[in-house]
């Protein structure tokens, strides 16, 4: 039987470390990864750090990006991966949203709506995340969020925050 393939989108962030390495590092690995083909990664943006308490000029900045791809791996199958990747990264769980080497979130999965204790598919906040709205329009200029509308309009309703980041900069 042949697998079913499902177009995924995925957001990544870092606070801590060496930030474009390890987002680059990581896509990298995915872009490898058996189940996930046509990976193609977004430019990646700077960003201000969204706490519990809004967001904190003072921590970190953030670099975040996204990707698209196509899967024929099943929604906690991929989050698997995607975690073990992220472990492979240094990433530790102990704050919600406390400062972190390598965030991966699974944004949209095909057209699937899923809620369970593990994954919130499309991701409940994408929506008002400038951060993941910028890189994504950088991506795709005719992106539509399922349940939202065009990412333009999205990103124009909440106001764009993010900067570009020059990847060659520092090399
Ligand atoms: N991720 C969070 C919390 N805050 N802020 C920025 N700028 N970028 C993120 O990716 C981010 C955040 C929780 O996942
Ligand atoms: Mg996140
Ligand atoms: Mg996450």
């Amino acid at each position: 039987m042949i697998a079913q393939v499902f177009p995924v989108l995925l957001a990544f962030g870092a606070n801590l470390g060496d930030r474009g390495e390890t987002i680059r590092a990581a896509q990298a690995e995915l872009a490898e990864a058996a189940g996930l083909e046509h990976f193609t990664p977004s430019p990646l943006r700077e960003t201000v750090a969204l706490t519990m308490e809004g967001p904190d000029p003072d921590a970190p900045r953030y670099l975040n990006g996204v990707a698209t791809a196509e899967t024929t791996l099943r929604p906690h199958e991929l989050l698997d991966l995607l975690q073990s990747v992220e472990a492979a990264h240094g990433r530790e769980r102990s704050v919600r949203w406390g400062d972190r080497t390598l965030d991966i979130d699974l944004i949209l999965y095909g057209g699937r709506v899923i809620k369970d204790e593990r994954l919130t598919v499309p991701h409940p906040r994408a929506h008002e995340r400038d951060f993941v709205l910028a890189p994504w329009l950088d991506l795709d200029p005719q992106a539509v969020l399922m349940g939202h509308g065009r990412v333009s309009e999205l990103l124009a309703r909440v106001g764009d925050t993010t900067r570009p980041f020059t990847e060659d900069s520092h090399a």
